[in-house]
């Protein structure tokens, strides 16, 4: 009367290890949360794959054992015997397996450490990063000029030496063209154009950073030229060119504008100069590009004139407009209108910035 119930074991001992093998299972699932720890997760995969190895062959046993029992080859007693042997390896198996777990469980412990130590590594090292980079700006604000200006008063011999320098404009380090020249000199160049190799038809951001190389063609941006005005101690100065070689020029002796969430607004009054005012009707109006529109015209002014101004609706003049490589006649053009009152492309165009003479 003992096989029916060795039996009876010998399946539940079945089921207990498949059961087992769904915990592994799901043990192995859970031990791949990320691949730091993925790599740790990788190794006890091999363990349990051995543990699983130890366990086939144990299976293996019980289904002989079964076998045995069922064709009656051996005693009680052998079979009893076996049996236990087979109980006790099952035992130590699942003693190894605890074992896993809790090292497995300790392995992610440390491994959630070592992940926040790793995050307040990062965390300090971005928070030297930034001391860093404040004590450079603080170190240029000092070191540094801030207008071409500063560098004429400073080194009085680059009079005449009209080039690129590099300037802290209160925002950031720049390089900029200085004329060094013109009446006198200390001109912060903020734009110009002397061909048609740099395309002006550009958006928002590119005129809020500004483009460009400051010895042939260029921008200086949008926020150095809010930087650069924004204590409303300068004045403009326009040079323009033609494709006959005339020159004119406009002064504005009050010249600023806002910062971005102002659109880069601008004011500008205090006209002097030889090329008629072509700007001061721009006074109050919003910078507009291709792809944001801040005129007065129900349409987009800048793809209409092809460029990017301070429209109202639309332009008097339109110095970032298409480079032409003649004195053609159109509104896409770079043009002046009050100089000869038309549409005229012009061929040499400067804006340029220098502290107020006394007034
Ligand atoms: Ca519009």
């Amino acid at each position: 009367m003992m096989f029916p119930l060795i039996v009876v074991y010998i399946v539940c001992l079945n089921e207990i290890l498949a059961n087992q093998s769904l915990t592994d299972k799901t043990l192995m699932d859970n031990s791949i949360p990320d691949t730091t720890s993925g790599r740790v997760s990788n190794i006890l995969l091999g363990i349990l794959n051995q543990e699983s190895l130890v366990r086939f062959s144990m299976v293996q046993k019980i289904q002989n054992l079964e076998k045995d029992v069922i064709d009656n080859k051996n005693s009680t007693r052998y079979t009893e015997k076996r049996l236990n042997d087979v109980l006790k390896e099952l035992q130590t198996s699942e003693e190894w397996h605890q074992q896993i777990r809790r090292e497995n469980l300790k392995l992610q412990e440390d491994l959630h450490t070592l992940n926040e130590t790793l995050d307040n590594i990062r965390e300090n090292v971005n928070q030297s990063i930034s001391q860093l980079s404040d004590g450079i700006s603080r170190v240029d604000s000092k070191v540094l000029p801030r207008y071409c200006y500063d560098i004429l008063k400073k080194y009085p011999n680059v009079k005449g030496k009209d080039g690129v320098y590099t300037i802290f404009t209160g925002l950031s380090v720049a390089s900029v063209y200085c004329d060094m020249t013109t009446d006198g000199g200390g001109w912060t160049v903020l734009q110009k154009r002397t061909d048609g190799s740099t395309d002006f038809y550009r958006i928002w951001d590119e005129y809020k950073y500004g483009f460009g190389d400051p010895k042939e063609n260029y921008w200086i941006g949008n926020d150095a030229i809010h930087a650069l005005t924004k204590d409303q101690d300068q004045e403009l100065r326009v040079d323009l060119q033609r494709f006959n070689g005339d020159t004119a020029y406009a002064e504005y002796f009050t010249f600023y504008i806002g910062n971005e969430a102002d659109k880069y607004q601008l004011t500008v009054s205090g006209y002097t100069g030889n090329a008629g005012d072509s700007l001061g009707p721009h006074n109050g109006m919003r910078f507009s590009t291709k792809d944001q529109d801040n005129d007065k015209a129900s349409y987009n002014c800048a793809i209409n004139r092809h460029g990017a101004w301070w429209y109202s609706a639309c332009t008097n003049s339109n110095l970032n407009g298409k480079y032409a490589l003649s004195a053609v006649t159109s509104y896409k053009s770079p043009f002046w209108y009050r100089w000869t009152n038309e549409y005229r492309a012009l061929q040499r165009t400067v804006m340029m910035i220098r502290h107020k003479r006394p007034s």
